[in-house]
Formats: C-alpha cells, structure tokens, sequence
C-alpha cells in the first residue's frame, strides 16, 4: 500500500493521562507513539492532511467519577494531562481538533460537534487512516463515524490500544470496525518509499 492524495491522516487522543502514569492510562498506550511517529513523517513527506484529535473536558466533566459518570478526572482543558507527549511528533502544521469540550456532554468520536468531516471534505479527503488511543472508546468511535460519513477506513493496527474495562472490549471493538467496513494495515504493508 501506498498514501496518495485524498488520504488523511487522523491521530486519536495520544495525550499524557491515556499513557502509563497518566489518570486514565491505557496499557501500553505509549507504545502507539513511535509507531505514529513513522506514519506521521510518510504522511508530511508526502504533503498529506494529519489531524490530531484530542480530548477536551472542563474540570467538572459530566463523564468524570464525580458527576456520576465512569472514568476518572482526565485530559482535563490545559492542564499536563490533556497535552501530546513530547515524544509524539506532529507536524507545524497538524490540525488539532478537541471534542468533549462542554460539561454536559461527552463525545468518543472525532467527528463529534469537531468539524472533522467539513474539513475533511474541504480538503478533498477520500480515505482516512486512524490510530491512537483508545481503541475500544474513541478509536472505535471516529472509525464508525469516518466509514458512516462515506470515507474509506483504514486502521493502523499497530498504532492502537485499548482500555479494556472487560476483558473482550479490544476484540468486540476490532470486530465492530471491520463490521463498518474498516480495513487494518501495520507499518509493513506499506512501500518502503510511500
Ligand atoms: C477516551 C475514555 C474517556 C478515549 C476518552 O480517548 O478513548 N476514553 N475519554
Ligand atoms: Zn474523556
């Protein structure tokens, strides 16, 4: 495989709190971002759309512990927690867009109330190529979005990781992206100069 124009470039949520020693770290969530770093360089070389999604919540989130909902207090808006790692290497020019940013809401997708798709669409985006964090929330969540919103899907199944609240949240969510129609590439199916 190889990128070409009217692909896209979508890195979901790679913030410090969903990474080991973060507030809701993913296991192995750092692991995602040398895998990134390589799709993010082939996607700049080649003058490529890349959008970096972030969660964005106030203080007192309506999905935080405390107001009732199921997770700790995470990516909370400027503080360390909610920033990319250093490590991660976006772009000058990425395009961040942040999503759960009001108290009464969440949002999983990417597309949610972010203007992704327009973006997208302005930009003459046909396919997408998601990873990040976390594959059974807003990983999931953006890839049946993109495939519903008309856009070919791919996954970076090397550059993703998963809560897992139960034991089988990877697998049902691996499955219910296939079942949108996604498909799923690693580092090595893509040309060595691509
Ligand atoms: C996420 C749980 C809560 C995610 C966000 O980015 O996958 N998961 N908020
Ligand atoms: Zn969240």
């Amino acid at each position: 495989m190889r990128f070409q124009p009217g692909d896209a470039l979508i890195v979901v949520d790679v913030q410090r709190d969903f990474l080991p020693g973060g507030s809701l770290a993913v296991p192995d969530g750092d692991k995602v971002v040398p895998v990134l770093n390589d799709y993010l360089r082939r996607f700049a070389a080649a003058g490529l759309p890349i959008v970096a999604t972030r969660d964005w919540h106030p203080a007192d989130h309506c999905s935080f512990v405390a107001r009732g909902g199921p997770w700790p207090p995470h990516c909370v808006q400027d503080t360390s927690g909610a920033e990319f790692p250093d490590e991660l290497a976006l772009p000058d020019d990425v395009l961040v867009l942040s999503k759960a940013t009001s108290v009464e809401a969440d949002a999983y997708s990417g597309f949610d109330r972010t203007g992704l798709e327009t973006r997208l669409r302005e930009g003459g985006v046909e396919r997408v190529f998601v990873g990040g964090l976390a594959t059974d929330y807003c990983v999931l969540a953006t890839v049946q979005d993109a495939a519903a919103a008309g856009f070919d899907v791919v996954v970076l199944e090397d550059a993703i990781r998963a809560v897992g609240v139960e034991a089988d949240d990877e697998a049902r969510a691996l499955r219910s992206m296939r079942e949108a129609g996604a498909i799923f590439i690693t580092l090595n199916a893509i040309d060595a100069d691509a």
